[in-house]
């Protein structure tokens, strides 16, 4: 088992063999400008500023030989699989499945989809396209993590508050242990950012643990 002793709320052990690194929807359409971030009004800056950080954690978890999944949120190009209430809501300046600056919005196979190229997957690893918030809604998630015997899961991606942390709270149900890497996260909303790692760890590590890409390396020891 490695530890992380300084993860919060209390220290975390885990079994790297058993654990997978969940990236969450690290695309162009959330960190670029002109993609389905944007259009819902925010500035992206603050997650482009992760893109670093999170290749040194993904670098550090080919290293130690963990598991990778890069999840993407993305629909079917027939938009089979975008609720009507999921397009329709809030005034954005583009819809999902509208044509812009990187092609439809939010729609698999389009520019705006694919994962930042400084993060771009390496063949073996999983790259899941998720409908919803939820990485496990919807997807084979459950049944990848099964065969694999996982247990553990490390968390990185975006945003913090919506995909990172539905996501990690699908899991805490399913009875994984989850850490959420507070600086490989980002949200367009720095209070919102807090206020996610304070409620995953509160209540005694309600929902998960929280450490840096540091610690994790550390542990990891590599
Ligand atoms: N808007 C926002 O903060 N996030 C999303 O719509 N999706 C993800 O978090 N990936």
């Amino acid at each position: 088992m490695a530890g992380i002793a300084g993860a919060q709320p209390f220290p975390f052990s885990f079994d790297p063999a058993a654990t997978a690194l969940i990236v969450i929807d690290m695309q162009r359409d959330f960190v670029e400008p002109g993609g389905f971030g944007a259009s819902l009004g925010n500035d992206v800056t603050r997650l482009q500023a992760i893109v670093p950080t999170v290749a040194a954690l993904i670098a550090g978890a080919r290293r130690a030989g963990l598991a990778i999944i890069h999840t993407r949120e993305c629909h079917r190009p027939d938009l089979s699989d975008l609720p009507q209430a999921k397009r329709d809501r809030g005034s954005p300046t583009l819809r999902i499945g509208d044509p812009g600056p990187m092609g439809r919005v939010l729609i698999a196979g389009e520019p705006g989809a694919e994962i930042v190229p400084d993060l771009a997957p390496l063949p073996g690893e999983v790259v899941l396209d998720k409908p919803g918030k939820g990485a496990f809604h919807a997807t084979p998630l459950g049944q990848i993590l099964a065969d694999r015997g996982v247990r553990f899961l490390l968390f990185a991606g975006v945003t913090t508050e919506v995909c990172v942390q539905t996501t990690m709270r699908e899991a805490n149900d399913r009875g994984f242990d989850g850490l959420l890497v507070e600086d490989a996260t980002e949200s367009y909303f720095p209070a919102f950012k807090a206020a996610t790692l304070d409620m995953i760890r509160a209540q005694g590590a309600i929902v998960g643990w929280t450490a840096t890409t540091a610690e994790v390396l550390e542990a990891l020891d590599v």
